[in-house]
């Protein structure tokens, strides 16, 4: 049997057990849609640990546990709820392009060993389910090489963002494309710059999204958290501003922080990782979905207090989504949330990071679970972005 073969018995079987006892005994979740005009009542809505899933101009809709219906009801914010899996916003079912995890990983393997002169593949850790959390470096210029200007980009922190995660693997993939086609733009920037890629942050909240064969619309990782609960909100888990607004401290919340900063596996591959590559300049970490690119702060609502490095947010921020069609704008101006790689990355190391929350624009089209359809035109509208941002690695001060 071929592994492609293997593969899908391996999924096939999962999808035919039955719920596990952990699944079974979970809260039921529910979307809902709050009032809220503008984004001081967002962010109150954050600070009482909704876990705001897209913004409209008079509402939020928030995913949750079912117990935070009443208080919503009892804030007197409540206009609409759907139960999970009765909602309007149901999913695809035919989505085989999407990628598992077991399928990365072998992929994965099999470019690395493809391209050993341009992509060398590493474990960068483990989760705590002890899936390897991968870390690919791209460049025509051997490993270790010192003072290449470099960018990293990462998909994956949110379960159910599995977009973000196929437009991770797809930059990879069509870098060393082009460049084996000599794409005089790809060949001039794998011979200068390096290029780091954390195509799924997040494995183990992902592969418990599809597990069942159904979609769980999970966000978080899968730490047990003691008492019952699972997970922790890693784009509110690193340490900048960690604990602030816009981040719950209670376990059972969507936007749950964790017990400290830097408390996950996850988070702290990451921080090592990006403290081990800071000739890195620009990062990009993709996020699902409303078609925004975003910058810190943030944690608060004011602008960075350096003048020229929010000239070169608003620069590069304003050019990508001119690119990609997307909205740009600051972080907390969608809702003030403390703890996202983001406000870590230029908090603690000057790194120009930015989000985007890819395709689509919204629930009605999909949501988390646009469908296969996506993966192409989504991966084109962003390419340009993504290699201006790498370009611009070498002097962010100096982007156009
Ligand atoms: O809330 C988040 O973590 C991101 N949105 S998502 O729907 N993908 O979960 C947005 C992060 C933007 N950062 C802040 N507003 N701080
Ligand atoms: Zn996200």
């Amino acid at each position: 049997m071929n592994i492609k073969g293997l593969i899908l018995l391996v999924l096939l079987s999962v999808a035919s057990m039955p719920k596990t006892a952990q699944a079974m005994t979970q809260d039921v979740s529910v979307w809902m849609e709050l009032k809220a005009k503008d984004k001081y009542e967002r962010t109150a809505i954050a600070n009482q640990g909704f876990d705001i899933i897209a913004v409209e101009e008079d509402r939020v809709i928030v995913f949750g546990p079912e117990k935070q219906l009443a208080k919503a009801a009892k804030l007197g914010i409540l206009l609409e709820r759907y139960v999970q899996g009765l909602s309007p916003f149901d999913f695809p079912q035919k989505d085989e392009q999407f990628t598992n995890y077991t399928e990365m990983s072998t992929g994965l393997k099999s470019l690395a060993s493809y391209y050993p002169n341009l992509m060398q593949l590493m474990s960068i850790g483990q989760t705590i389910e002890k899936r390897d959390i991968w870390g690919v470096r791209i460049s025509a210029q051997p490993a270790g090489t010192l003072n290449l200007p470099a960018s990293i980009l990462m998909g994956g922190h949110h379960a159910r963002e599995h977009l973000s995660i196929e437009i991770s693997l797809r930059t990879i993939q069509y870098l060393l494309q082009e460049y084996a086609n000599q794409n005089p733009r790809i060949v001039s920037l794998l011979n200068k710059f390096e290029i780091f890629v954390i195509p799924i942050v997040n494995p183990d909240g992902a592969e418990f999204d599809i597990a069942t064969g159904k979609y769980q619309s999970w966000r978080k990782n899968r730490r047990p958290n003691g008492d019952g609960t699972y997970g922790v909100d890693l784009n509110r888990n690193y340490g900048f501003g960690w604990g602030g607004a816009g981040a719950s401290k209670s376990t059972s919340d969507e936007t749950y922080r964790g017990p400290a900063a830097f408390s996950e596996n996850e988070t702290q591959v990451v921080k090592n990782f990006v403290e081990s590559h800071l000739n890195a300049r620009t990062l990009l970490t993709f996020h699902t979905f409303s078609k925004l690119v975003l910058w810190p702060w943030g944690h608060q609502d004011g602008e960075i207090a350096n003048a020229a490095d929010i000239a070169v947010f608003k620069t590069m921020g304003n050019r990508m989504a001119k690119m990609n069609g997307y909205k740009p704008m600051q972080s907390s101006d969608l809702y003030v949330a403390s703890g996202d790689t983001c406000d870590w990355a230029y908090g603690e190391h000057g790194i120009f990071a930015f989000t985007f929350e890819l395709d689509p624009a919204s629930m009605w089209e999909g949501g988390f679970y646009p469908g296969q359809a996506m993966i192409e035109p989504v991966f084109s509208k962003n390419i340009e972005p993504v290699l201006y941002l790498i370009e611009s690695a070498e002097n962010p001060y100096q982007a156009r």
